[in-house]
């Protein structure tokens, strides 16, 4: 073979070798499948991100009739769920119809058929010595061994029933986060309430929102700056006021309950019953 012939195709042998390993090199750096343009690593990146930021995007399609197999939930949930954004110094909510009308409609009846309210003592509040009964009816659930402590009483979780695990699972599709206990307030009308207060107790999981459902007759819902209690206040911060309806869910997000107590005030126009549950993560080692 001429030796110009024998050079050139060694030539084209290294050229070949050369490109081999570039492309290799390329694909190994940036861990590419030859045949998909996206790297890979950032495709599961960008899902759990997006799942760490918001997890909310990510659910689906309110489909009432759709039941699904057992161990599924058998809910769906508009795509995408419309939330509005509800913020103001130090407060951060989102706030969606998370439920049809005609679903809340039988979530409220299994609701009413299901929990089983504190009777007794448990259904009182000590006030300067005085016992008084709590202006609603109270329950808890959750999972096993939970106690969660308010108004200054501890209280044993029940275990879940059908519809508080159904909710439960709704709002986590919902919402991405997952839940361990429920209180259950239940206003049999307008003049059953709850005071100012914040849900700030120390066994809750500060990387979980409070997320609160209603069932039954609209109720406000009023957030007031801890700086703007009272008479003599530190600063004008205006009140947060909102309408929780049938089938709403509102999440209180941190730092809502650090700096903004809420209520359900008295209305006595209302004449039907309303049931609230506010599912949270209790911080397993906060056990009793
Ligand atoms: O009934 C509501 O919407 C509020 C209940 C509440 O404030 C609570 O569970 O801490």
């Amino acid at each position: 073979m001429c030796p110009f012939l024998l050079f050139s195709s060694c030539n084209a042998v290294l050229r070949d070798i050369h490109l081999y390993c570039c492309v290799h090199f390329f694909l190994a750096v940036f861990q590419m499948d030859p045949f998909v343009r996206q790297p890979k690593g950032m495709i599961g990146k960008e899902d759990s991100d997006e799942e760490n930021e918001n997890p909310r995007k990510k659910f689906k399609v309110l489909d009432e009739g759709n039941e699904e197999d057992e161990g599924s939930i058998m809910v769906e949930f508009s795509d995408p769920l419309p939330w509005q954004k509800i913020e103001a110094e130090g407060l951060d909510c989102d706030y969606a119809l998370l439920f049809s009308r005609q679903k809340a409609d039988e979530l409220f009846k299994q609701l009413e058929e299901e929990v089983q309210y504190f009777t007794g003592e448990k259904a009182k509040v000590q006030v300067f010595g005085k016992f008084h009964d709590i202006p609603r009816k109270q329950a808890t659930y959750g999972d096993p061994g939970l106690m969660y402590s308010f108004s200054g009483v501890y209280h044993l979780a029940r275990p879940w029933t059908p519809t508080l695990e159904y909710v439960r699972d709704a709002v986590t599709r919902a919402t991405g986060y997952t839940f361990n206990f429920v209180l259950v307030n239940r206003y049999k009308d307008g003049r059953d309430h709850i005071g100012e207060h914040r849900d700030d107790e120390k066994e809750l999981d500060p990387n979980c929102p409070i997320a609160s459902v209603s069932f039954g007759a609209a109720r406000d819902f009023v957030f007031r700056h801890r700086e703007s209690r009272g008479q003599r206040t530190h600063c004008r911060i205006d009140p947060v006021k909102l309408e929780l309806t049938h089938g709403s869910l509102l999440l209180m997000n941190y730092p809502t309950n650090t700096y903004w107590y809420h209520s359900v005030p008295v209305r006595r126009r209302v004449l039907a019953p309303r049931i609230n549950l506010t599912f949270r993560r209790i911080i397993m080692n906060s056990k009793h």
